[in-house]
């Protein structure tokens, strides 16, 4: 390992305490050195708050002058919440920038870049890009495309059933496995679920602590996908610290007037309605709602009907599947309501991992759409 990459290394582990609250802002980590000294370090922890050049430049103070500092991302070049961070190293005396991926937001994609180089400063690009570009591979994927980078997760059994033919669920893995969730949904800004799943399940869709309270732990957005708009009243989600989006469909809406002023009555309710699809929700419509919202990633926990909509949609990214090592003789099907007829169109996963969870496997990969 060079030192460059020593002091990136740094500056990736700092961006990480910022995971799941930047939304829709980058992770980024930042990290000062001068004469082989740490001197200052940050990390971007709330969209709106100072950027992680800012917080490592100020806690460097004097020191900055004449120093290496070591971004995770492009300093900005444009003024948006905050000013640039590019003035902010100008002024700040740093000597040489040392910087891990490009920033893709068009307002300062390579600018950055070009302005320290043209200010005279050492400009070194590409150090752990790789890293880099996974760290943020949401917020890059909702830049460049308009839709939030969204993973799929399921439990299920070896047989391929996430549930008994009567719906009895509870459960499919073990706890050490349930635990990895909970933290699974802490990475992402929001959860999305389809409506018999909140029907048959009555979830709450949170991250909770040991003691099972969701109180003082920041919660990912829950969203529903819910043409008819079925989701009752009474749903234990409408009742948890938080957002609720629910995703309905236009004609849904013009014929449940009272059912969309009993839901909204609920509290931080917000029903969007999309144009309809083969009479449902139309997926992409309603994710690029979510993208511009400002959420780069979406955890989609089921079910099956939707779960399989999303991947013929090729809405789907990456998947995290745990497989318990138990079968049972019938039961609901992880993925259904699509007839297949050739294993042509199998959907085949790449960067594969597996790991043993407890008693239970985790799969997890990218898409590779046929
Ligand atoms: C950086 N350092 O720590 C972050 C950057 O609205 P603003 O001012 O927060 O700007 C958001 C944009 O700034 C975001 O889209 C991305 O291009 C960049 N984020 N840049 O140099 C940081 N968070
Ligand atoms: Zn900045």
């Amino acid at each position: 390992m060079t030192p460059d990459e020593m002091f990136m290394r740094m500056a990736i582990d700092v961006a990480k305490i910022g995971q799941a609250q930047t939304s829709p802002n980058p992770l980024v980590g930042a990290v000062v050195v001068r004469d082989g000294i740490v001197v200052g370090q940050g990390a971007h922890l709330r969209a709106g708050g100072p950027h992680a050049e800012v917080h490592a430049l100020r806690m460097a103070g004097e020191a900055a002058q004449g120093s290496t500092i070591y971004v995770t991302l492009e300093p900005c070049n444009h003024h948006g919440r905050t000013p640039p961070c590019t003035e902010a190293i100008l002024r700040a005396g740093v000597r040489r920038v040392v910087v891990a991926s490009v920033d893709h937001d068009p307002r300062t994609k390579n600018l950055g870049i070009a302005h320290l180089q043209e200010a005279g400063l050492d400009v070194t690009v590409g150090v752990l890009a790789k890293e880099a570009r996974r760290l943020n591979r949401s917020f890059f994927h909702r830049v460049d495309t308009g839709l939030p980078w969204v993973v799929y997760k399921s439990a299920m059994t070896l047989s391929g059933h996430t549930a008994a033919d009567s719906g009895h669920s509870q459960y499919v893995t073990g706890e050490q496995a349930r635990r990895q969730v909970q933290a699974l949904r802490r990475c992402h800004p929001a959860i999305a679920v389809g409506i018999d799943t909140a029907l048959a399940d009555d979830p709450r869709l949170t991250v909770r602590d040991e003691a099972g309270s969701a109180h003082g732990i920041l919660q990912p957005v829950r969203i529903v996908f819910d043409s008819q708009l079925r989701l009752p009243v009474g749903a234990q989600m409408l009742r948890e610290p938080g957002k609720t989006v629910v995703f309905t469909t236009e004609q849904a809406q013009d014929n449940a007037g009272q059912k969309v002023a009993q839901l909204a009555a609920q509290g931080d309710v917000e029903i969007v309605a999309t144009d309809q699809q083969d009479g449902h929700v139309n997926l992409r419509q309603a994710l690029s709602h979510v993208a511009a919202a400002g959420w780069n990633s979406v955890l989609l926990e089921g079910g099956p009907t939707l779960a399989a909509a999303c991947f013929r949609e090729r809405l789907v990214h990456e998947v995290a599947i745990y497989v318990a090592p138990t079968l049972l003789l019938s039961g609901k099907p992880v993925l259904s309501g699509h007839a297949t007829k050739h294993m042509r169109e199998a959907i085949a996963l790449h960067s594969v991992e597996v790991e043993q969870v407890g008693d239970d496997w985790r799969f997890t990969g990218l898409v590779d759409y046929p």
